[in-house]
């Protein structure tokens, strides 16, 4: 594996050094951009040059534009290119997945925004993980494109759009990494990029884009195929915000529902025991971190479970947030039900959740010291 971790940015140049490649000589960059590129450059030349190279990638505003960044530029230098977008209860590290790649025999591929886990995704296919999540592992023989070690972490967009150079021309991508600045953000700060595309494009113009990108994940359809063909072909953000594609009009639409949904939500009164307070409902909608948020915000010493039986078919899904210095993380960890998987209990300290199947649910509130009405049917 190549690794690519590197504290230091332009302003404070570093000659920090960067593993690249396993026993060959370390190189020395000036910028986490310039190092970026390279390590790129290198592991794009042993993708099978001419066949197809799939870019799969997170849901989110940042997932969706680094996604459109390696598209566009790999499309760009006449490279064919094939975007998956992953969805709900999906990952790159799952037979699922691995049996789709198995059928389409990509050149290469490349995975953003989706997290650094254990092992090879299709062992034998040449694949760059472009990642700013917490690694809980290595995979397998991928070049491993890592902001986590950074100070500030740059997003998936952003080192998208750094590794973009090593293909072609990128200004007209720069919007883009500032969608997902923004959208994992909220104001991008301490880089540069943010500066230059908040002076050419407007901050309210970027900071809608990525509210209407953001809403089709959460709405009931979870369809990612709106907001991609818009970034796919737009100049700038305000051909998402004032389009009259129907494309535009889908992500419009996708808003209103998740409002609605959320509006629902927020009128279900949280039950509190023993310094749990715990919001039941169901929807297709991905509102429940929304509404743990807001919960949070209002109970004081409580930690938060927001929780949605109607989200995705045979499965609970929750938010836990608190406004007490709680480790989540832990928390969960000591009242985890016996069906308790990697789908439970991670995230951050301060914000985490999971999904249980029914009975699992059920184990778990039981354990928290809530009744049977609080049980979900299994
Ligand atoms: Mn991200």
């Amino acid at each position: 594996m190549a690794t690519l971790s590197e504290k230091g940015r332009q302003s404070t140049p570093s000659l920090a050094p960067v593993d690249y490649h396993a026993g060959d000589a370390r190189t020395c960059v000036s910028s986490p951009a310039v190092a970026v590129r390279a390590v790129f450059a290198d592991a794009l030349g042993r993708f099978e040059p001419g066949a197809p190279v799939v870019v799969a990638s997170h849901n989110d505003a940042d997932g969706l534009s680094a996604a459109t960044i390696l598209a566009r530029a790999l499309e760009g230098a006449s490279r064919p290119v094939r975007t998956r977008i992953l969805g709900r209860g999906e990952n790159p590290w799952s037979d699922a997945f691995r049996a789709e790649l198995a059928a389409d025999r990509p050149g290469g591929l490349i995975v953003s925004d989706l997290g650094t886990r254990q092992g090879a995704i299709l062992p034998g296919l040449p694949t760059i993980v472009i990642d700013h999540h917490v690694p809980t592992g290595t995979p397998g023989g991928a070049t491993l494109i890592s902001g986590h070690a950074l100070d500030p972490i740059p997003t998936t967009s952003l080192l998208a759009y750094w590794a973009a150079g090593a293909i072609g021309p990128t200004d007209d991508l720069l919007w883009l990494a500032a969608i997902g600045l923004i959208g994992d953000m909220a104001d991008g700060a301490g880089f540069p990029e943010m500066g230059e595309a908040r002076g050419r494009y407007g901050i309210t113009a970027l900071r809608a884009a990525v509210s209407l990108l953001n809403a089709p994940r959460r709405s009931a359809s979870g369809d990612p195929g709106p907001a991609l063909a818009l970034l796919m072909t737009a100049n700038g953000p305000k051909e998402i915000t004032r389009g009259d594609r129907p494309e535009a009009e889908a992500l419009r639409a996708a808003k209103a529902e998740v409002s609605a949904a959320l509006a629902a939500g927020k009128r279900v009164g949280p039950k509190v025991q023993d310094g749990v307070a715990l919001v039941r409902f169901d929807t297709p909608c991905q509102i429940h971190p929304l509404l743990a948020q807001t919960w949070r915000g209002r109970l004081k010493n409580e930690v938060v479970l927001a929780a949605n039986a109607g989200y995705r078919p045979g499965w609970v899904h929750f938010a836990a947030r608190s406004a007490r210095d709680v480790d989540l993380i832990d928390f969960l960890a000591r009242h985890a039900p016996p069906g308790a998987d990697e789908n439970y209990g991670s995230g951050h300290a301060a914000a985490s959740g999971g999904a249980l199947r029914p009975a699992d649910w059920n184990i778990f509130v039981r354990g928290l010291g809530f009744g049977p009405d609080h049980e979900v049917p299994a």
